[in-house]
């Protein structure tokens, strides 16, 4: 229901954004994991990353635009391995870019939103294991501490693992959601020779080295130091900025029960989702990131219906699934909401605008029965690089032209800022 007279149901100072990560939008990320797999014979990436969108010298450019269309937020990530190129030696050059990356936003008028670790780590942590390393959380403390210190007040917003829980969603209750199929497809494919290639180029030992992403977080052991590298990131954060407000970002499926399948929808939710919500029980925030739903039958995931509208990426469009989820979030976490990723895969924008009304309407009527969310953030400004999936799939609010990486923006950028310059009233 829209909102009587002139008040909207979104409160005041609501942040309505677009999202990006480092390794899929700024180019020539040479110095993590990442890199060194999708460089290797066998790799599970369908193509290597290579320039990107070459953000990392235009991101005045994606501002500007994110900002003109009328956009308040940037969800952005700063790469671990460009601020740290070798344990313990940090780059002042590095952190100067990514603070002029902020002081973009501030001086358009956009509250940038720091993302600290999105999916990527350095060569030499994957070196180590990445998140199987007993160091990782003293580790990204410290480079966390650095990122903050380096930014001072002009940073107040701070996502520090994006999706940590995704490892656990996909293995724990024994299932692979259709939200994961494509990744977890491509780890499980993983060529013992491409695992022994990369563990190579990383210079570690093939029983070690890890690409460091989230959906090799699935044994208790690295979801705990997940976890702790979280609280410690946190205390960090909040040491060289008492202002920060810090949260970790989680990729929730909307699990649904059907014919039988509460059980295991039960398991599932706890292992993958609430476990983790938990922990942001201390939080600034809880980021929510939500794209479809998962029906879940007695013996696993049940199929998309065939006349279900689709995904590039298989995953059915079912925009209702972020009101479920952003009620799920608040419920176990208990703290306020944002929404850190929202959108959809399509070719066709129209069809990015309804399912982005239909998941807006729903966000609007949790506001309305009173649960507490401060943001929409949709994934994602650009057409970048979607992991395994390469460039195929196109998210973007803004179309990359892969030669000239010129800039298109599509009608979706502008129909979303007219929301956000109603603050939501338009819905
Ligand atoms: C993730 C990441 C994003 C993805 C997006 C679409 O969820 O995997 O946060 O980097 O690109 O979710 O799959």
């Amino acid at each position: 229901m829209p909102a009587a007279d002139n008040a909207s149901v979104f409160p005041d100072g609501f942040l309505w954004g677009a999202a990006t990560a480092g390794h899929q939008t700024e180019g020539n990320n040479t110095l993590t994991g990442h890199w060194a797999m999708e460089h290797v014979e066998k790799s599970p990436f369908t193509e290597p990353s290579g320039d990107a969108c070459d953000s990392y010298h235009r991101y005045a450019e994606d501002i500007a635009l994110l900002a003109e269309a009328g956009l308040n937020t940037y969800r952005f990530s700063v790469e671990w391995a460009r601020v740290e190129p070798e344990p313990g030696l940090f780059s002042t050059a590095e952190l100067d870019h990514y603070l002029r990356m902020v002081q973009a936003c501030r001086d358009a008028g956009v509250t940038p939103m720091v993302t600290l670790n999105h999916f990527t780590v350095p060569a030499w942590l994957s070196r180590t294991g990445a998140w199987d390393d007993e160091a990782a959380p003293e580790l990204f403390a410290r480079y966390c501490g650095r990122v903050a210190t380096h930014f001072g007040s002009a940073v107040t917003w701070y996502c520090t693992l994006n999706e940590p829980n995704l490892g656990a969603m996909m293995t724990m209750g024994g299932l692979v959601p259709m939200s994961a199929l494509e990744d977890v497809g491509a780890v499980a494919r993983l060529d013992p020779s491409a695992q022994a290639a990369f563990a190579h180029r990383v210079g570690g030992d093939p029983d070690v080295a890890r690409l460091g992403d989230p959906t090799q977080i699935a044994s208790t052991a690295a979801i705990e130091r997940v976890k702790e590298s979280h609280r410690r990131a946190r205390a960090a954060i909040k040491q060289a900025n008492p202002a920060a407000k810090v949260g970790w970002t989680l990729a929730l499926v909307d699990f649904q029960a059907f014919d039988g399948g509460e059980e295991l929808t039960g398991q599932v939710r706890e292992a993958g989702g609430s476990q983790f919500l938990r922990v942001s029980a201390e939080d600034d925030f809880v980021g929510v990131q939500t794209y479809t739903r998962q029906v879940m039958g007695p013996e696993g995931p049940v199929l998309v219906p065939e006349d279900a509208i689709v995904f590039q990426t298989g995953w059915e469009a079912y925009p209702e699934a972020l009101g479920n989820s952003v009620r799920w979030a608040a419920e176990v976490a208990g703290v306020p909401v944002v929404v850190t990723e929202n959108g959809m895969a399509t070719a066709d924008d129209e069809a990015r605008i309804a399912y982005t009304r239909t998941a807006l309407e729903g966000l609007r009527d949790a506001i309305e029965d009173g649960v507490d969310v401060r943001g929409y953030v949709h994934w994602t400004l650009l057409d970048n690089f979607e992991w395994h999936s390469g460039y195929a799939m196109t998210f973007g609010l803004i179309s990359v032209d892969r030669d000239t990486f010129e800039r298109t923006t599509k009608p979706s950028l502008g129909w979303l800022g007219e929301i956000a310059r109603g603050n939501g009233r338009a819905l």
